[in-house]
């Protein structure tokens, strides 16, 4: 950032280009494709690696790139333009699954897992969800009992993006069942060669179908102690840090699907006749192009504002839950303005808006519901009084 303008920095902007490139050249060919076949290719993710967008969050010091949130802002903005899935593939270990190692683990396990993860060789997901805690995650029944220097987990995680492909998991559960959400809840690091551990039932999805979306079935799975991730009972917090950071990404998701949506629009008002002249000509068309214009504005500086604070390691809870709030609620009004423009076209699955409004519509549900993120919100206006 400069000065009242907020400018991304001359590195940030060549990953934005190459980011920009690898959408065109290797995503956006392949997206119905990932859409009918319910999958993003291990090819593509690979792919990703190899041109070093797995490591944009990781710290130089544990082979990552070290642009920070910012820089993982950029990525998942220009990915999602050529498809939700894929990003969101990618952000369950690029974003949320590192994030929790970066947050929670020691020196020792940040070198030990994370410099595979910057380079795309390891795969990462975060298992906090479960059948009966969603919003509420402190009410979780996954548990972990010591035994001797290891721990044994037993218990179930739902909705788990990517968990039928990641190679480590991080997984939340009740330590001390009295104290829960307070001092109750700690993190492993649950290996997929794990005995016990096995990958459940797949969820069918509105939208992004191209990204798995698994329930993980945790039975007397063993782990030594080394792999658990912060002190016991420290793993509310690691998980609530972590999402403060995953919500400000998936917020940038929902800008590269928003600026996708729009631009579409823009191009099909210009384009599009009726009344022997095009839409665009049309008032109420304009009206709904100012109106995704100005908050497409909007949510790009709530992401930047947002993101500058959490990389200069200053609080950030309310502004990633006002952000992700915001953008989430702002695209749905941006993809519904898209498909009334587009009319018929829009409602079609030969074209692509379609397909942009169903995967729209989780946004507002995953990673905190809307609901959720206003009770973060008002919590702390409450706390602070303003
Ligand atoms: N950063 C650090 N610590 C945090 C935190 C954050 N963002 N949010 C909460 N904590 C800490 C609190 O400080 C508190 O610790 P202390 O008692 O030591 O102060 C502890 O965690 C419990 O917090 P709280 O009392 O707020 O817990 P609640 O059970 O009331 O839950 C909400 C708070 C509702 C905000 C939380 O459960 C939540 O975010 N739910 C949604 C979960 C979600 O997003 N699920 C989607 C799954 S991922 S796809």
């Amino acid at each position: 950032m400069s000065g009242s303008v907020l400018r991304l920095s001359d590195e940030h902007e060549m990953l934005r280009e190459l980011a920009r490139q690898f959408t065109d050249e290797r995503i956006r060919p392949l997206a119905a494709e990932i859409e009918r076949a319910h999958r993003v290719p291990r090819e593509l993710l690979a792919a990703m690696a190899e041109a070093g967008l797995f490591g944009v969050a990781i710290p130089d010091a544990y082979g990552g790139s070290g642009l920070g949130e910012t820089g993982l802002c950029v990525v998942m903005e220009e990915i999602t333009r050529g498809d939700f899935a894929t990003a969101v593939t990618y952000g369950a270990s690029a974003s949320i699954g590192a994030m929790s190692i970066l947050l929670g683990g020691s020196d020792e396990q940040k070198r030990r897992f994370l410099p595979d993860m910057a380079a795309g060789k390891t795969l990462a997901a975060y298992a906090l969800s479960e059948a009966n805690a969603g919003s509420d995650p402190g009410s979780m029944r996954a548990s972990a009992r010591r035994d001797g220097s290891d721990w044994i987990l037993d218990g179930e995680k739902v909705w788990i993006t990517a968990g039928d492909i990641a190679d480590i998991v991080t997984v939340y559960a009740v330590t001390d069942a009295k104290k829960r959400a307070r001092g109750g809840i700690t993190a492993f690091l649950v290996p997929r060669d794990a005995r016990g551990y096995a990958i459940g039932k797949r969820e069918e999805k509105m939208g992004q179908r191209g990204s798995a979306t698994v329930t993980l079935v945790f039975d007397g799975v063993r782990v030594p102690d080394s792999m658990r991730l912060g002190e016991v009972g420290d793993g509310f917090r690691i998980a609530m840090q972590t999402l403060d950071r995953g919500r400000l990404a998936l917020a940038a998701n929902c800008l590269g699907c928003a600026r996708e949506a729009h631009e579409l629009s823009a191009k099909y008002a210009g384009e599009r006749e009726a009344f022997g002249k095009p839409i665009g000509d049309l008032q109420a068309i304009q009206w709904m192009l100012a109106d995704s214009a100005t908050e497409i504005f909007a949510m790009e500086r709530m992401i930047r504002s947002t993101a500058a604070l959490c990389d200069a390691e200053e609080p950030f809870s309310r502004e990633s839950a006002m952000t992700k709030l915001f953008c989430t609620e702002a695209l749905d009004r941006i993809v519904d303005r898209a498909v009334q423009i587009h009319g018929g076209m829009g409602y079609s699955s030969e074209y692509v808006i379609e397909k942009l409004y169903r995967d729209a519509r989780v946004t507002r549900i995953y990673e905190g519901t809307s609901e959720i993120q206003r009770v973060v919100i008002a919590r702390d206006v409450l706390k602070k009084g303003r």
